[in-house]
């Protein structure tokens, strides 16, 4: 007698087929729909349809990671990490009332604010962080947008840090055209400044400034020449829906972000934020590897929450195509894993930190230079040296 599989339904006698059909919540998928966009992954869109994010949220977890590592394996060394470290170079005291942060004015969590640094002090950081084998490093402050007279010590600092052989990543809160063009005339490689979240969300995170003007210090970035780095946080009792959401206005900007920072949310004591369930890590895992999927040749960062995760979970970060790291004991003002622990994890891992050379930027949504996991051109593994290093 004939028998027919409902769609949806695994079939042990169909393996195929059950790779075009949604094992999760958020809509059973056509079959016909599910096969065009797998059909489409590798390339390099900004016409991303939010159901199509949904829909790479709902596949069985086996073939969202198979999917992920052959468009990660297309564009990048699978076995290699690019190392940024992280300085705050200004500390607490800010007026703004982000729900997740330690250094918000407004919640009790105990840090001791400390003014902007000085240059010197910036630039020893830098050196050790360098010698650590860091390629990046990334200076952060606690403003809601820099003063005039901040902006030019923040400046000399971008100048001599890249004077070092570095490259130069600043988070500084919201710019204005002007100021971006002039953190770009310092040789500022990197703003990150993150949308956190979905719009929908957002307004129960932070009411002091709005989705809109993050997109508009995001585009002054873009237009000053500026690589973007843009991400959000997991873990702020958000739903599947709002992860999907904010994948999709990152991967449906004008350009992707070429840096994707996935934050675990660091919970901090007296923040509002403080006890809120931790995301799943096996959905912590799957919204890497859709955001590879939507954004395949940036760097996806597994950023705050590492001294959260297992080793485990971490490993199947960088399986599902996370392929960047904050290094160093602290992050800004919250740990992160301390360095010998990282170092053993590259190495049972079999990873290697970027060289500079490898941080390319990544393509712009419609160019013609899109490579297909299979394509011949598609990225080769290569060996490299080194390793990271102890302070
Ligand atoms: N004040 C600037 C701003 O908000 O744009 C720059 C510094 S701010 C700390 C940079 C980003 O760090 C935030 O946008 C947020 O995504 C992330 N972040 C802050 N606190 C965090 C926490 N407790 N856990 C995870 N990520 C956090
Ligand atoms: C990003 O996305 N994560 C980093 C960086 N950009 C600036 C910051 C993480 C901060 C974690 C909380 C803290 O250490 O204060
Ligand atoms: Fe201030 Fe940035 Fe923290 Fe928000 S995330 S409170 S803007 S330091």
């Amino acid at each position: 007698m004939h028998t027919s599989t409902p769609v949806g339904a695994p079939s042990a006698l169909a393996p195929e087929q059950n790779t075009t059909r949604s094992a999760r919540a958020g809509g059973e998928p056509a079959g016909d729909r599910l096969q065009g966009l797998l059909a489409r992954l590798g390339e390099v869109r900004s016409d991303w349809q939010l159901q199509e994010v949904r829909d790479l949220f709902a596949l069985p977890f086996a073939d969202l990671i198979f999917h992920a590592q052959r468009v990660h394996r297309a564009n990048f060394d699978p076995n290699e990490v690019q190392v940024s470290t992280l300085l705050s170079i200004k500390t607490g005291a800010c007026p703004e009332d982000c729900a997740y942060c330690s250094q918000s004015v407004r919640f009790q969590t105990g840090l001791k604010a400390e003014p902007l640094m000085d240059l010197e002090q910036v630039l020893e950081k830098a050196r050790a962080a360098k010698a650590n084998g860091a390629t990046r490093f990334c200076m952060g402050a606690a403003y809601r947008s820099p003063k005039p007279k901040q902006l030019k010590q923040i400046a000399q600092m971008i100048a001599g840090v890249r004077a070092l052989g570095m490259e130069t990543c600043a988070t500084l809160g919201m710019l204005t055209p002007e100021q971006a063009r002039e953190l770009k005339d310092a040789g500022l490689d990197y703003y990150n400044h993150n949308l956190d979240t979905s719009e929908a969300f957002y307004g129960q995170i932070i009411t002091t400034r709005t989705y809109q003007d993050r997109l508009q210090t995001l585009q002054a970035v873009r237009e000053a020449g500026i690589k973007v780095c843009c991400g959000g946080i997991l873990g702020m009792g958000e739903s599947e829906l709002d992860r999907a959401q904010l994948l999709h206005t990152l991967a449906t900007l004008p350009q992707h972000p070429e840096s994707v920072p996935i934050n675990q949310l660091m919970q901090v004591p007296g923040t509002p934020l403080e006890g809120a369930p931790a995301p799943a890590a096996l959905d912590f895992v799957r919204t890497i590897a859709v955001a590879r999927l939507l954004m395949p040749r940036s760097h996806v960062r597994l950023s705050a929450g590492r001294s959260e995760m297992s080793d485990e979970t971490q490993a199947l970060c960088f399986l599902a195509g996370a392929n960047s790291i904050f290094y160093g004991e602290k992050l800004l003002t919250t740990e992160n894993p301390d360095e010998h622990h990282d170092r053993e994890l590259f190495e049972r891992l079999g990873l290697r930190p970027a060289p500079l050379a490898h941080c390319e930027p990544a393509v712009e949504p419609g160019q013609p230079s899109v490579r297909k996991p299979d394509e011949p051109g598609a990225r080769d593994e290569r060996s490299g040296t080194g390793g990271l290093t102890a302070g």
